[in-house]
């Protein structure tokens, strides 16, 4: 097994490993095969396959998985600030720490109930984490695997302070495509979008379907709770589902800015396009003892009855 020493039986569907770094990850399986791999690294969720075991989330051949930088990949959970919209480093602080997993929560496997698979992390400010941030807080990030393979992610963040506290909050998701300029977004037509490549001025989307020839990075605001991602080449939808996140980030770095990231290779941005659920525009207030919710189900559905997936809500 090199890099993964094995410390759980597997047919509970949960095990807990470690990755070549040392550092504890847990995979969840569904009964069909599907599987998520999450890392305590960042609550980090580094890789989510089909039952095929097909992985759906993009990772760069130049990623750092050596901590504390986030892995350029996966789902980075961005918290307590989206991009610079603040003073702290981009995307804030929670990707680069160490999770605990939760036990206040049982770990839920697929014996007890058949659906799903899951597992809990829980992030609580250190005092060093204070002194760039001084607000206590936890956050509680539950991650579901259904029996049919879709990935679920619930962030509960409450406020433990004395005093009221804002952020900004997004599940920074690295979708792999097929081939980028064969892709488009449905669910986003004829929204406004702040446009973070000219000083997030906003713009309206126009009436179609988004698609792909140049650096994209918006962030459309009042977006509808279900967006799909349609890749014809591999005859599949992704489709994203959240609540409690308003906000839709998208983001292709092309060419130009592919270049001048190291941890990513020069024509890996055909191959990557990043959708987030997220709360963005708004900044998130909670009162003392206050609790936010925030969650995101992706879902992976053959082409052909990817519109069947379009009306229903998040189900978890
Ligand atoms: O999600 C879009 C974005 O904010 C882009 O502006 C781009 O910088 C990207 O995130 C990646 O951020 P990272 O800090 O992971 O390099």
């Amino acid at each position: 097994m090199g890099r993964f020493a094995n410390s759980t039986d597997r047919s509970s569907g949960l095990e807990v490993v470690r990755d070549w770094n040392g550092v504890t990850q847990v995979v969840l399986r569904s009964p069909k095969g599907a599987s998520a791999r999450v890392s305590l690294h960042g609550g980090q969720v580094v890789s989510w396959k089909n039952d095929r075991g097909e992985e759906l989330l993009f990772t760069s051949s130049k990623a750092f998985f050596k901590p504390p930088n986030a892995t350029r990949g996966g789902i980075q959970m961005c918290f307590p600030q989206f991009g610079y919209s603040g003073t702290l480093e981009r995307h804030g602080f929670a990707r680069n720490l160490f999770w605990a997993l939760d036990d206040e929560h049982a770990p839920i496997n697929h014996n007890d109930n058949g659906s799903k698979v899951s597992v809990d992390l829980i992030l609580k400010p250190s005092e060093d984490d204070l002194k760039c941030w001084p607000h206590c807080f936890e956050f509680r990030l539950r991650v579901f695997l259904s029996k049919d393979g879709d990935l679920s992610l619930i962030s509960r963040i409450r406020n433990v302070n004395g005093k009221p506290f804002s952020f900004s909050f997004a599940y920074h998701t690295y979708l792999s495509v097929s081939d980028i300029s064969e892709v488009r977004i449905e669910g986003l037509e004829t929204l406004d979008y702040l446009d973070n490549l000219s000083h997030q001025e906003r713009f309206t989307e126009q009436g179609d379907a988004i698609t792909f020839e140049s650096e994209v990075d918006r962030v459309y605001v009042s977006s509808p709770n279900v967006v799909a991602v349609l890749d014809h080449e591999k005859k599949h939808s992704f489709v994203i589902r959240k609540e409690g996140l308003p906000d839709v980030v998208v983001w292709n770095p092309w060419e130009k800015k592919s270049r001048t990231m190291v941890d990513f290779g020069d024509e890996e941005y055909k191959q990557m396009l990043c959708v987030d659920a997220a709360a963005v525009e708004r900044a998130i207030t909670l009162k003392p003892g206050e609790e936010w919710t925030g969650k995101m189900e992706l879902s992976a559905v053959s082409s052909t009855n990817c519109s069947d997936h379009l009306d229903h809500p998040v189900s978890i």
